[in-house]
């Protein structure tokens, strides 16, 4: 899969500490990458709709985690996928008459525009589903092969010309850690389940809550060769699972994305990983959901504010970063045209504040944005700071030269904000 540009990161003096994140397995702060080195999985898109304010808030935030590493002298791996193809992703691509690969090669692309436009970094490994059925498929025979996994009879008319092979599903009842990310009670995990994208009730599971690893082929329904699988396609939570193995080994540091994804499927793709003998990653980071009058921002329910729509209508990408960046990343928080207008304010100002060749000591200000970013990824701590800068700039003003610069460095690199 390609990428989007990576954008660059100027040098700010001086250097970042110890970047710390609340865990939402345990609600605790932890140290999100304890050696010289930084290993993140970030869920990606399902190509399905145009990127929301929802999605960019979710990606925008462990862009913050990313750059906070850096600024921390951290070698930093990024990896991320694109679901490619899903029940959603297919169902979309029927109700609207269009071509399922065009629907996501569209929206991939256009995703790529957006992440370009509101400055996030690239990730370093990025890999479609579809690219990686090839190790999916194995992944599957070698847990059926342990015995981790089991085979599900399948409908008539379904399965090719090998139906007997039928889906395959993963045993949960063989991890005695399944649980520990999401922390829920049987019955909260069967709803869930269920709401997003499960199959509680489908006959031969079991357990209502075991996920498909292997989806057998359907009338209809795009398969691939599976090997001894038989053709078919692949499961979403074992997609990441090998994505992230293959690129960052057995355990790493964070996996993250919004909180909608914490059960099932962060919950499945470690106990897919500990299976495969592996620990998943050390710390799962969730982020709040943003919506929209009140509600969820989701495609599904079709109340979205478009990336690319504000976009076309000529906001400022660095407008709607900025009012992204006013919220912390685990609160929810609705979009609305007030948003907006106080992140144009705040933007035009701080460009103002920045225009000239001297301006205030940026020691401090440069600190107070450090501080507060490796402090759970603060980002209105770290525009306040800004902002105060920028009070003073215009209003008493100061002496030293090249302060603006500094300042400016230290919002681009820290930030993402390019004025
Ligand atoms: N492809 C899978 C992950 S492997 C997927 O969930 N795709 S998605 O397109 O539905 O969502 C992409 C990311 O945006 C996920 O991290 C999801 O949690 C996040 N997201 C979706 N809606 C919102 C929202 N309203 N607010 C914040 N984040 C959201
Ligand atoms: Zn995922």
């Amino acid at each position: 899969m390609r990428t989007w540009p990576a954008p660059h990161v100027p040098a700010v003096p001086g250097q970042g500490g110890d970047v710390k994140v609340v865990d939402s397995t345990t609600g605790e702060l932890v140290v999100a990458a304890t050696g010289g080195r930084a290993g993140l999985y970030v869920c990606g898109i399902t190509p399905y709709d145009a990127t929301h304010l929802g999605h960019a808030a979710t990606y925008i935030a462990f862009d913050l985690l990313h750059r906070a590493w850096l600024d921390a002298g951290l070698e930093v791996h990024y990896v991320s996928n694109v679901t490619d193809v899903d029940d959603p992703l297919l169902e979309r691509a029927t109700q609207t008459g269009q071509d399922w690969e065009r629907l996501a090669a569209d929206q991939t692309q256009l995703f790529a525009e957006d992440m370009t436009a509101l400055g996030v970094l690239p990730p370093h490994t990025y890999l479609g589903a579809v690219e990686t059925i090839p190790t999916i498929a194995t992944t599957v025979g070698a847990l059926l092969e342990r015995g981790l996994a089991y085979r599900v009879p399948v409908e008539a008319g379904a399965g090719g010309d090998r139906p007997d092979l039928g889906d395959v599903y993963a045993d949960i009842s063989a991890d005695p850690h399944f649980g520990a990310v999401a922390g829920l009670d049987h019955d909260q995990t069967v709803a869930l389940f269920a709401e997003r994208g499960g199959d509680p009730d489908r006959p031969g599971k079991r357990d209502p809550l075991d996920p498909a690893l292997w989806r057998r082929e359907r009338p209809g329904e795009p398969a691939w060769d599976g090997g001894g699988l038989g053709t078919g396609r692949p499961g979403w939570h074992i997609e990441c699972t090998v994505i992230a193995q293959a690129a960052l080994g057995p355990e790493f540091d964070v996996q993250g994305g919004g909180r909608d994804l914490c059960f099932p499927h962060h919950e499945m793709s470690t106990a897919h990983a500990r299976a495969l003998g592996g620990a998943g990653a050390r710390v799962h980071v969730h982020t709040g959901m943003v919506g929209l009058g009140g509600e969820k921002m989701s495609k599904s329910l079709g109340n979205l504010v478009l990336v690319s729509r504000l976009r076309a209508d000529g906001v400022d990408p660095m407008a709607v970063r900025l009012a992204v960046l006013a919220h912390h990343y685990r609160t929810d928080w609705d979009w609305d045209d007030d948003v907006l207008a106080t992140a144009t304010a705040r933007l035009e100002r701080w460009r103002r504040a920045l225009s000239g060749n001297d301006g205030p000591d940026p020691d401090s200000t440069v600190a107070a944005v450090r501080t507060a970013l490796a402090a759970d990824l603060d980002a209105p701590a770290a525009l306040r700071a800004v902002d105060s800068w920028a009070d003073a700039a215009l209003s008493v003003g100061g002496h030293v030269e090249g302060a603006p610069g500094v300042v400016a460095r230290a919002i681009d690199a820290l930030l993402g904000i390019r004025l």
